[in-house]
């Protein structure tokens, strides 16, 4: 593959309405995203991935766009955010934005004329069908519950909606809406942002008959994936995407891609692919419920390493996937792929490692660098999200008791990753001098950025070196360029595989178990390069690696 000029970079994702609020009314604002781009550039990001900060009800905390040109009120002025771009650039950074374009919200004024007249020239922007003998069109089940086609009152029209009723599609096959996307796009790239972040796109290709399929609930309704699935030719749009903006602006893209086969890999982020790169979710996937959260299954440690063992091989000089251990759609990495006995800072550590070293690109996720962890709600009204509202009641009606179905939000609810940024011990963890839109989780005091800044020990002084071991002159050719392969499979704890390129090799160690590993060692160690539990217990071939323990050495 040909080099590009991406491929090296360091993604940090901000939450914006999360991160830092600077005028007291609970929510994070543009003004303190640029306050604190010192201590991203320290960190050693390159990009910045901006959670939306367009105009919005929030519905969806932003993902429900009511004009794509202007910012949100809430986070501050187009000034702002254009001095965001310019002070990011300065320290050599980028902003990446998300782009939203599946749907946009009700209230947007696209949607607003469609309303008013359904056949008319705005209807087309969106899908309107009329129902059939006085029911929905078909049988989708929406992402976030409920029917995927709302009634329009006084008229036998639907409207489609993969996710909340207010987020209607946007009508991909209408080439009217498809010239004002990409002009969106441009007017947005030709500000200098460095690229985009988009948004569940593999729902912009819908079957057109919009078929009904056997019920796959109670409900008498069916995910509304069945239908994505099934839907034929999204290249066309993506294709067409990629050449009108992203390709002439050489911008980085990454896109939120669930449900596409591997053999699709090469056409989405190959050489000439429709994105510069995807998330790898095959990790995450695991850990989804067939019919919701409530029957979630636990994390199995083997199943997980050798899921990204094999992605990683598979991929191998093909595509750069990238990878995250959370974001604000899933709990906290350290709660979710640690388990019980490695929920301290060595195990976060450790689980940072072996995300950060692997072969593609590395997401960051605000918060992650500190090891912020899932947060406990005492009651469902804690909760701001809709999905999570959704799902508790679904847990409900499954037959689950209210304190199960708090437990299961605690496990997965959106929010555990939505709570304020920790930057220190002081009231609401210096998020905000207000009150908090979302509770700030309790164990602020104890995990906050401005107490780990002076201990050289913490978890951020060893994010801050992981990063820049990887994009070290001596170690960028292998970290960066260089090809994965698994290590000491045989060894049913251990994370391990080897980096090798530009003519070095590193093995990479971790110890997931409870019991000390005892290693004799096949390569020649040429130097320790990171460690987090000091200098490792080695004597000739032999190495110890304590539970929680990781080591990256220079072998030979
Ligand atoms: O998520 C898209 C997506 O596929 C969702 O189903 C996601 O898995 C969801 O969180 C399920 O719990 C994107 C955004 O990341 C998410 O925040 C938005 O809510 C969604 O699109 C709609 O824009
Ligand atoms: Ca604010």
């Amino acid at each position: 593959m040909e080099r590009k000029w991406w491929q090296d970079k360091i993604v940090y994702q901000i939450y914006p309405k999360s991160f830092q609020d600077t005028n007291g009314d609970g929510i994070g604002d543009l003004r303190g995203i640029l306050d604190r781009l010192d201590y991203l550039k320290e960190l050693g990001v390159d990009l910045i991935w901006l959670s939306p900060v367009y105009q919005s009800p929030f519905v969806d905390q932003g993902y429900d766009i009511s004009d794509y040109y202007r910012i949100a009120e809430e986070f501050g002025t187009m000034e702002d955010f254009d001095l965001l771009v310019a002070e990011a650039k300065k320290r050599g950074m980028g902003i990446v934005m998300d782009l939203v374009v599946n749907h946009c919200s009700d209230r947007h004024e696209w949607f607003q004329k469609a309303l008013a007249d359904p056949e008319g020239e705005y209807g087309d922007y969106f899908y309107f069908r009329k129902g059939r003998d006085g029911r929905a069109p078909s049988n989708y089940r929406s992402y976030f519950g409920g029917s995927a086609w709302e009634p329009v009152p006084g008229t036998d029209y639907y409207y489609f909606h993969a996710f909340a009723k207010e987020q209607p599609d946007l009508n991909w096959e209408n080439p009217v809406v498809r010239e004002k996307i990409y002009e969106m796009v441009n007017w947005w790239l030709d500000k200098g942002i460095a690229g985009f972040r988009i948004d569940a796109i593999i729902n912009i290709k819908k079957d057109l008959n919009f078929p009904s399929f056997p019920p796959d609930g109670p409900d008498g309704l069916c995910q509304v994936t069945k239908m994505v699935e099934q839907a034929r030719g999204i290249g066309a749009f993506l294709g067409e995407l990629r050449d009108r903006t992203f390709a002439p602006h050489h911008a980085f893209t990454v896109g939120e891609v669930f449900n596409v086969g591997e053999d699709k890999l090469e056409e989405f982020v190959g050489e000439n692919g429709y994105f510069c790169t995807m998330f790898d979710f095959a990790p995450h996937i695991l850990t989804q419920g067939e019919h919701g959260w409530y029957d979630a299954p636990a994390l199995e440690f083997d199943k997980w390493r050798d899921t990204i063992y094999q992605s990683q091989t598979a991929h191998q000089g093909k595509v750069f996937l990238s990878n995250i251990i959370e974001n604000h759609d899933e709990p906290r990495g350290a709660s979710r792929y640690l388990p019980e006995h490695a929920r301290n800072e060595a195990g976060v550590k450790m689980l940072g490692t072996v995300s950060v070293l692997l072969a593609g690109i590395p997401f960051i996720y605000q918060g992650q660098e500190i090891g912020m962890t899932n947060c406990r709600m005492e009651r469902l009204e804690e909760y701001d999200d809709l999905d999570t509202r959704n799902q508790y009641h679904l847990a409900l009606e499954k037959g689950c008791t209210p304190a199960e179905a708090m437990e299961a939000c605690y496990r997965n609810s959106r929010d555990n990753a939505r709570t304020p940024m920790q930057w220190d011990g002081s009231r609401n963890a210096g998020f905000t001098d207000g009150t908090p839109w979302l509770k700030v989780n309790e164990n602020y005091r104890a995990i906050n950025v401005a107490a780990q800044e002076q201990d050289p020990d913490s978890v951020l002084a060893y994010y801050r070196k992981l990063i820049a071991l990887r994009k070290s002159e001596a170690w960028k050719e292998t970290f960066v360029y260089g090809d994965f392969a698994p290590a000491y499979e045989e060894e049913e704890d251990l994370f391990a595989f080897k980096r090798s390129g530009g003519g070095k090799r590193a093995l990479i160690l971790a110890n997931f178990g409870k019991e000390t590993v005892e290693l004799n060692l096949e390569e020649k160690v040429e130097q320790v390069l990171l460690a987090n539990l000091g200098t490792p217990h080695r004597e000739g071939t032999r190495l110890l690696l304590r539970p929680c323990e990781t080591v990256v050495l220079q072998v030979s």
